[in-house]
C-alpha cells in the first residue's frame, strides 16, 4: 500500500505564534514518522487579505526557518511555498467552476472573518476554501490535519471531489480524512480571551511569537489579562474566567497535561506564582526554536535552496494529477 499523504498548510501572515505551534505544527512534526507530509507555506491565501509585499517576504522565510527549528524534516518530507507550484492556481480555478454559490455561504469562517462588513472583503477571501480544497487534491493527500476552525472546509474539499467525480463520471478524486490532534488546544489571546491569538492582532501584547526571547516572553505573560480570584479547584469554576482558563490551557498544552492535573497543583495560588510557572515553560519550550530560527535566519541562501527544492518535488507530485484533471475537463494538452 502507497504510504498516506498528508497536506498542511499555514499562512505566512505573520510570525507563527504560540497558538499556531499548539494547535498545528507541533502536531505536524509527530506525524512525519507516520506519513508522508506536505507542508506548505500558504502565501496564497495569505494574500486574501492586505499583505505588505516586503513584510511577506520576510515573513515567508522567517516561517521556513521556524518550521525547521520546530523540527519539520524538509529532507524526508516536501517543505515549500504555494505560489512556487502552479498547481494550485490551476486547480482552484476549476474547483471555483465546481463550487455552488450557496456552498460558499454556509462557509462560518468567512462570515466570521468579514462580519458586516463583507462588501468590501476580496473575493479570494471568499473562494479561500476552494484554493484549499486543491491544495489537498493536487497531492490526492489522504489526510489533512485540522483543527475544530477549518472542519467545515475540509467537508467542503471533500463535497467538491465527489461533485467533480460525479459530474465527470470519473473516480479521480478520493475522500480526504481529517486528522484532529488529540489534545486539539485553541489557545486564545493574552489580552481578551474570548479572541483566538492569532499571528495578525495587531497588538503585538496579544499573542506569544515563537521568535520572542526570554525577556519578551517574561513581560507579555506579566502583562497578560488574568482576574483577582485565585486558581479554582475544578475546570467547571474557569467557564466564566476565559483568561484566566487559557493560561491553564497553555500551560496544560505545554507540559502535557489536563487542566484537571494543573488546578490539582495550583488551585487557591495566585496568578503571580502561576503565571511565574508559567512563563518558565513557555520558555523552555520556545527559546530554544527562536535561537535556531534565529541562526537559519542568517542564511538566506540555505532557506531560500529549501524552499525551492521543496517546490521541484511538489511540483513532481501535483502537475501530473492537475495536468490529468485538465485532460478530463477537457482543456487541450
Ligand atoms: N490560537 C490558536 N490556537 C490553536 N491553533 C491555532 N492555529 C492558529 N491560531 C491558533 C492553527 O494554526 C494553523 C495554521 O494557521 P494559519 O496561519 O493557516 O491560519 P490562522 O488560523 O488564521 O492563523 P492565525 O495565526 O490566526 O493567522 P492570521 O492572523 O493571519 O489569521 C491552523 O491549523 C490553525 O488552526
Amino acid at each position: 500500500m502507497p504510504m498516506q499523504r498528508v497536506f498542511s498548510g499555514i499562512q505566512p501572515s505573520g510570525v507563527p505564534q504560540l497558538g499556531n505551534y499548539l494547535g498545528a505544527i507541533r502536531h505536524w512534526v509527530q506525524l512525519q514518522s507516520e506519513y508522508m507530509c506536505l507542508f506548505c507555506l500558504v502565501d496564497m491565501h495569505a494574500i486574501t487579505v492586505w499583505q505588505n509585499p516586503e513584510e511577506l517576504r520576510h515573513h515567508t522565510l522567517t516561517q521556513t526557518a521556524v518550521l525547521l527549528a520546530s523540527g519539520i524534516d524538509a529532507q524526508k518530507h516536501i517543505l515549500f511555498n504555494q505560489s512556487a507550484v502552479y498547481a494550485h492556481a490551476r486547480l482552484g480555478w476549476i474547483f471555483n467552476c465546481i463550487t455552488r454559490l450557496g456552498w460558499l455561504n454556509r462557509m462560518t469562517q468567512f462570515k466570521d472573518k468579514t462580519g458586516k462588513d463583507r462588501e468590501n472583503y476580496s473575493s479570494g477571501l471568499y473562494v479561500y476554501p476552494n484554493l484549499m480544497a486543491a491544495d489537498i487534491l493536487a497531492y490526492k493527500a489522504t489526510h489533512v490535519p485540522v483543527g475544530e476552525d477549518q472542519k467545515q472546509h475540509l467537508e467542503l474539499t471533500n463535497d467538491i471531489a465527489q461533485k467533480f467525480n460525479h459530474d465527470y463520471g470519473v473516480t479521480f478524486f478520493p475522500q480526504v480524512t481529517p486528522l484532529i490532534p488529540p489534545t486539539a488546544a485553541r489557545i486564545m489571546s493574552l489580552r481578551d480571551g474570548t479572541k483566538k491569538m492569532s499571528k495578525s492582532d495587531p497588538s503585538s501584547q496579544s499573542r506569544i511569537d515563537l521568535t520572542d526571547d526570554a525577556d519578551t516572553i517574561r513581560l507579555k505573560i506579566r502583562r497578560a489579562k488574568t482576574d483577582t480570584e485565585p486558581l479554582p479547584t475544578h475546570p467547571d469554576e474557569l467557564t466564566e474566567r476565559p483568561e484566566a482558563k487559557n493560561l491553564v490551557s497553555i500551560y496544560a498544552a505545554l507540559t502535557n497535561t489536563t487542566i484537571n492535573h494543573v488546578l490539582e497543583t495550583y488551585q487557591g495560588q495566585g496568578f503571580s506564582t502561576f503565571k511565574t510557572a508559567l512563563t518558565e515553560v513557555v520558555i523552555n519550550t520556545l527559546t530554544p526554536i527562536g535561537q535556531e530560527t534565529e541562526r537559519l535566519l542568517n542564511d538566506k541562501t540555505y532557506l531560500l535552496e529549501t524552499l525551492r527544492n521543496g517546490a521541484e518535488r511538489a511540483n513532481a507530485l501535483a502537475d501530473p494529477i492537475v495536468s490529468e484533471v485538465e485532460k478530463i475537463v477537457g482543456f487541450l494538452s
